[in-house]
């Protein structure tokens, strides 16, 4: 399927121009200075446009011809006995298709013959080792990130499908975890039975670090100890995803360990429950992602009044920045190779420097082919409340006493994954998340 996306990035290039495009691929990692292999996992670039999922890999695409030279290291003996089978040069043309193919040491000499005006590059450090055989010709580094940031943000439809894949396996883990959450049991163990699911069915690398947070861990937004017992009492926040193919899943639950929610975590729940949907419901071509972030941050706003958190009218609470205190990260990103993918802030347009809105990782209008996560979260972060509540003109909004009492609450965050299409959305997320639905499957065991 990579020559689809082959072609995608060739038709962006103008084929009178005697270029080529210069790519490498990801290399063996090692744990500090020991022999302990890391996981290989591909560049995500590298993965796009070529499918390979193995190290020590080159490329070359001629643009006016449209053809793809792929260089593969020459394996010996030795690599044989560590890491098993090596691959003649009949089974690489025949895995990935290039219309021609070279061992590695063949390099400098095709690019040579291929005799570029300019060579487009991804970044740095791959000119840097180009330079080492070609001093002459000009180096771009803009063109090529910007062409394939492009291909990506669009997703083809066989994409789409690795998605759904990624996203069904997910759905499964997840509602697992649901079902065996109960006070008294650990955070890894949770974790255990997360990745269980996911590798029984296949997928065996986790698309990023995942959380499993109970307590007031659920309020540190990259929390990956996962090393407490849970409480009774205490909300428990997951989020955590697999890729499959490449392609990463990324959802975020959170429940009451115990099965049913107390009083103040059913309205901060609710609120961010009811921000979350009526944000989802406005997704469609053309909206902005910072609109529908100021709309969900007004939502919570509103839940946060109802539930005697704060006080003052919506708007001055948008104003003020209030709700910066409580959502302090955006409400979604680009998912893809990548977790948080690439994209989301396109040439010319910066991020906008305000509390509450900084931290939003895309900032363009929706369009079919794209697709996103959508995670609002209201936390109880003792660092930013103590000192808000001792500014006088915060803390005029803020319910001292109560939020004094949810020091120790924790964070609700709900994350969805969503696909926009051409007449709105598809939510690849299917995971309990109505309270009366999370409260019933916990009860079922
Ligand atoms: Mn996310």
């Amino acid at each position: 399927m990579n020559h689809l996306h082959r072609e995608k990035l060739f038709s962006l290039f103008d084929e009178d121009q005697q270029a080529v495009v210069y790519m490498r691929g990801a290399e063996l990692m090692y744990r500090h200075n020991t022999d302990y292999e890391f996981p290989f996992r591909q560049e995500s670039n590298f993965w796009y446009v070529t499918g390979v999922n193995e190290p020590d890999f080159h490329l070359l695409l001629d643009l006016q011809k449209q053809e793809y030279h792929l260089f593969a290291p020459k394996r010996d003996a030795q690599y044989a006995v560590w890491h098993g089978r090596v691959k003649s040069k009949e089974q690489y043309q025949e895995e990935y298709n290039p219309d021609h193919l070279h061992y590695d040491s063949k390099f400098p000499q095709v690019l040579k013959e291929l005799d570029p005006e300019i060579i487009y590059c991804l970044d740095e450090e791959q000119a840097e080792f180009l330079e080492e055989f070609d001093r002459q010709t000009p180096i771009d580094l803009d063109v090529l990130p910007e062409a394939i940031t492009h291909c990506r943000v669009f997703k083809t439809d066989w994409e789409l499908d690795q998605m759904r894949e990624a996203a069904r396996v997910n759905n499964i883990a997840h509602t697992e975890v649901l079902k065996a959450l109960q006070p008294g049991i650990y955070e890894y163990e949770l974790k255990a039975i997360f990745n269980y699911h996911q590798i029984k069915n296949g997928l065996m690398q986790d698309a990023y670090n995942g959380i499993f947070a109970s307590g007031s861990n659920s309020a540190i937004l990259h929390y990956v100890e996962n090393d407490q017992q849970i409480k009774d009492g205490d909300l428990f926040l997951i989020d955590a995803g697999f890729e499959h193919k490449g392609y990463a899943s990324d959802f975020t639950r959170t429940y009451p360990a115990n099965g049913s929610f107390t009083a103040d975590q059913a309205a901060v729940y609710e609120a961010v429950l009811e921000a979350q949907k009526q944000v989802i419901e406005m997704i469609e071509p053309e909206v902005k992602m910072e609109l529908l972030h100021m709309q969900a941050a007004r939502t919570m706003m509103q839940g946060l009044k109802d539930a005697d958190i704060v006080t003052g009218s919506v708007d001055d609470l948008m104003e003020n920045d209030i709700f910066a205190l409580f959502f302090p990260h955006g409400l979604g990103h680009f998912l893809g190779l990548d977790t948080h993918d690439v994209g989301g802030y396109p040439k010319g347009v910066d991020k906008i420097e305000r509390p509450g809105l900084k931290y939003l990782r895309m900032r363009r209008s929706l369009q079919p082919g794209m697709v996103i996560t959508i995670e609002p979260g209201l936390y109880m972060v003792p660092a930013l409340l103590k000192p808000a509540l001792e500014d006088v003109n915060i803390a005029a909004f803020l319910n001292k006493e109560k939020i004094e009492s949810l020091y120790d609450f924790g964070g609700v965050r709900i994350e969805d994954n969503i696909i926009v299409t051409e007449d709105g959305y598809e939510n690849l997320t299917d995971v309990p998340k109505e309270r009366d639905e999370i409260e019933k499957t916990m009860a079922r065991k």
